[in-house]
């Protein structure tokens, strides 16, 4: 922590969250609900609140790009790579350009980083600079687009800690703890957006015929122990033995837990947001190709370890918290285990301990369900 810099953890309260309520006649629409809950912090200045309506503006936008790829000519792949070699998908392109221009001229922000750019994006010259810096994937699950299978936005808020008034790259990698706001929207069946600010996850629902996002899920809670597990097994053979211990266990077939169900959809919003809902573990280990897994720690396992804290779940990479990591670049990756609290616990014990230690897999029995 910088001297005389205050550190930014999400602030308690000062009362009891009041979560307002649809009535037959009355609904809640995400403007309202973000200012109910601006409300509970008094020092608030409503920057953060004017973030997140930008933030559902440019949702509604890539909702409709989404829903028309068949028809308009944004399906399929573009020549270009992103920072990670991954080939750039034309909506993936589509939906960074629609965030960056729907945030960037609105004050709140200082710097933002996406998972399609090799850097920081810096605000305009002629915008005003705000306290807030924004890191986000435009299009998670790319590769699922032509097929029709859904496909998410995933969004981290940390406040600068840096003196200078643009956003530096301290004012980036910051663990996860410090986010104070997190959020993903996934174009499925319908298109929802679930966020929080530190206050419990909430999640809202998008209603066509009026063009707003009302809220549908209020104070999201996730089951303890999950009935589903989201891996992709064809990297069994790559996994450390630890690993495949886990997922034994996970499956029943070691330390007594009830099996549960595979259910892998391979876009990480769409696997996520039906275990939040249902209860499960979402994992991607390392293997022995991709060293710390895939999946990226800013873009993807903070924001996500955020909300599913929030809403009573864990993750962490095997050794410690998510949210505890100390990021030493933009694109850093980091395996995950994410989900319900008992089988994330599960993953810790088995994980963090000894690889050699048998004892390790002896205490996983007491873990879980
Ligand atoms: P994608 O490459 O399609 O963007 O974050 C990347 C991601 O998808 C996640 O959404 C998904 O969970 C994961 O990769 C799938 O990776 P595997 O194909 O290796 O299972």
């Amino acid at each position: 922590m910088l001297a005389g810099i205050p550190r930014f953890e999400s602030v308690p309260p000062t009362r009891k969250p009041e979560v307002v309520k649809h009535t037959a006649t009355s609904v809640v629409t995400i403007e309202r609900f973000i200012i109910e809950q601006e409300k509970l912090h008094p020092e608030a200045t409503g920057e953060l609140s004017g973030l997140l309506y930008d933030l559902a503006l440019a949702a509604k936008m890539i909702a409709n790009k989404v829903r028309s790829a068949g028809l308009a000519d944004i399906l399929g792949a573009t020549d270009l790579e992103n920072v990670q070699g991954e080939t750039q998908q034309k909506l993936d392109v589509l939906a960074n350009e629609i965030i960056i221009k729907a945030v960037d001229h609105g004050g709140r922000l200082c710097a933002m980083a996406s998972e399609e750019e090799p850097g920081i994006i810096d605000i305009p010259e002629h915008f005003r600079c705000g306290k807030y810096c924004l890191l986000f994937d435009p299009l998670d699950g790319s590769s699922n687009i032509d097929v029709n299978v859904p496909v998410g936005t995933i969004f981290s808020v940390v406040r600068k800690i840096t003196r200078s008034n643009r956003g530096e790259m301290e004012d980036m990698l910051q663990p996860g703890r410090r986010q104070v706001a997190a959020g993903y929207v996934i174009y499925g069946s319908s298109t929802m957006m679930v966020y929080t600010t530190g206050q419990g996850a909430h999640g809202f629902t998008l209603d066509p015929s009026l063009g707003e996002f009302l809220l549908s899920h209020p104070n999201i809670r996730t089951p303890a122990v999950g009935r589903y597990l989201s891996v992709n097994d064809s990297y069994h053979g790559q996994w450390e033995p630890e690993v495949q211990g886990l997922m034994r266990y996970y499956r029943g077939q070691e330390g007594g837990r009830q099996p549960m169900s595979t259910r892998y959809v391979g876009s990480l919003v769409a696997d996520f947001h039906r275990n939040l809902l249902g209860g499960g573990l979402f994992a991607y280990p390392a293997n022995r190709r991709n060293k710390n897994g895939k999946l990226r720690l800013l873009y993807e396992g903070n924001p996500l370890a955020f909300i599913v804290e929030q809403a009573g779940g864990a993750a962490t990479d095997g050794t410690q918290r998510i949210l505890d990591i100390q990021p030493t670049e933009l694109h850093q990756r980091t395996p995950l285990f994410i989900g319900s609290k008992n089988d994330v616990d599960a993953a810790r014990s088995m994980l963090g301990e000894s690889p050699r230690d048998a004892s390790a897999r002896t205490a996983v029995g007491s873990v879980g369900a």
